[in-house]
């Protein structure tokens, strides 16, 4: 695919004017597939994203919010064109920003559903402090990472997930740095909902998408998505039908049976922790959820609720006039 230069952030109905002819759902009705798809996906065929973006469309419909409290955002990558495709507030930016701005977008609209889209270089690489910060803030919103294991948009540099030995444009003759570990960085750096899942297993994908949507904190899913022009066959091995091992992660039901014991309890880090340091292709699912760390939406909208309160719900120019009367 050709390099992308970002494009002005879009609205349900630009998108809908600018981008197809498409309408939005009439309000009340069910949100379909119809009224969300904004234009036609531009990926390679056979690209894993088509199916992260089949996904994300089912989970939308099962969540059903209001059209137009939904708002996509995303950086730069063959990834990152996710919002053009979908009929929703957003729109892609910088590589590497999404999450800066979806983090504003969220902290300043607490009743908008923000999702942010991108890939391994977008997240792990040039955005990575950010998600870092995101995560340990724990910002409410969903963070998608379709990680394919290279840069396809720039058409084959080494990612921060390229496997040692990897030949790429940047690394003739294989890569030799020790790749990221995706589900130890998310936990390590404070994300509150951390999955895995795997673009041909749409059912368990779309499993893992909705509870991350419904996650009230920063939830993060990894899906390995293929690069099928950059990085042909790199996921066989999880791949049944390739031969490869697909393992799902049995979390405890808390049924007092003898088996629960070996359950993943999704509330232990440290498990957590082993179950990332799984050898490779790992296990697949929620590998950690906590419920019980307090957003930064709502530890800010206290803070805002103190000061109303001390300021006697003086309006914000009067509070504004004040404190630089203060300053003089
Ligand atoms: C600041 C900046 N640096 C570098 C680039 C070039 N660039 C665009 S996309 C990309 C990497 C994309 O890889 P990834 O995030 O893994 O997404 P994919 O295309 O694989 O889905 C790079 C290096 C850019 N657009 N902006
Ligand atoms: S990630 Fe690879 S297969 Fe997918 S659109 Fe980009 S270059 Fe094509
Ligand atoms: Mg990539």
């Amino acid at each position: 695919m050709s390099s992308a230069a970002p494009a002005p952030v879009t609205s349900p109905a630009s998108a809908a004017s600018g981008l197809s002819a498409v309408a939005l759902a009439k309000a009340g009705a069910p949100l379909t597939k119809k009224a969300l798809t904004a234009d036609h996906p531009t990926w390679c065929p056979g690209c894993g994203d088509f199916a992260v973006l089949h996904s994300f469309y089912r989970v939308l419909e099962k969540l059903n919010y209001p059209q137009e409290k939904i708002v996509t955002f995303a950086g730069i990558g063959c990834s990152s064109r996710f919002p053009y495709f979908v009929n929703s507030h957003g729109g892609p930016d910088m590589h590497g920003r999404a999450l800066p701005i979806a983090a504003g977008i969220s902290l300043g609209n607490d009743d908008l559903h923000v999702f942010a889209f991108g890939g391994d270089g977008d997240g792990f690489s040039i955005g990575g402090n950010h998600l870092v910060h995101t995560a340990r803030k724990n910002v409410n919103l969903t963070y998608v990472i379709m990680d394919n294991f290279v840069y396809g948009l720039t058409k084959k540099q080494t990612s921060p997930t390229s496997p040692i030995g990897f030949k790429t444009k940047t690394d003739l003759t294989g890569a030799v740095d020790q790749p990221i570990n995706p589900m130890r960085t998310l936990l390590n750096s404070g994300a509150t909902f951390v999955a895995r899942s795997h673009a041909t297993q749409v059912n368990h994908m779309t499993e893992m998408l909705l509870r991350a949507a419904k996650h009230n904190g920063f939830s993060v899913v990894e899906i390995l998505s293929e690069c099928v022009e950059f990085y042909e066959g790199a996921f066989d091995s999880s791949v049944p039908r390739k031969g490869g091992t697909w393992t799902v992660i049995e979390e405890k039901k808390r049924d007092g049976t003898p088996e629960d014991a070996a359950r993943h309890d999704v509330t232990d880090e440290v498990a957590a922790f082993k179950l990332a340091s799984l050898a490779w292709p790992g296990a697949f699912g929620v590998f950690y959820e906590n419920k019980q760390r307090p957003t930064k939406n709502a530890l800010e909208a206290g803070l805002a609720a103190k000061a109303r309160e001390r300021t006697k719900n003086a309006s914000d120019l009067a509070v504004l006039q004040a404190t630089f009367a203060k300053g003089r």
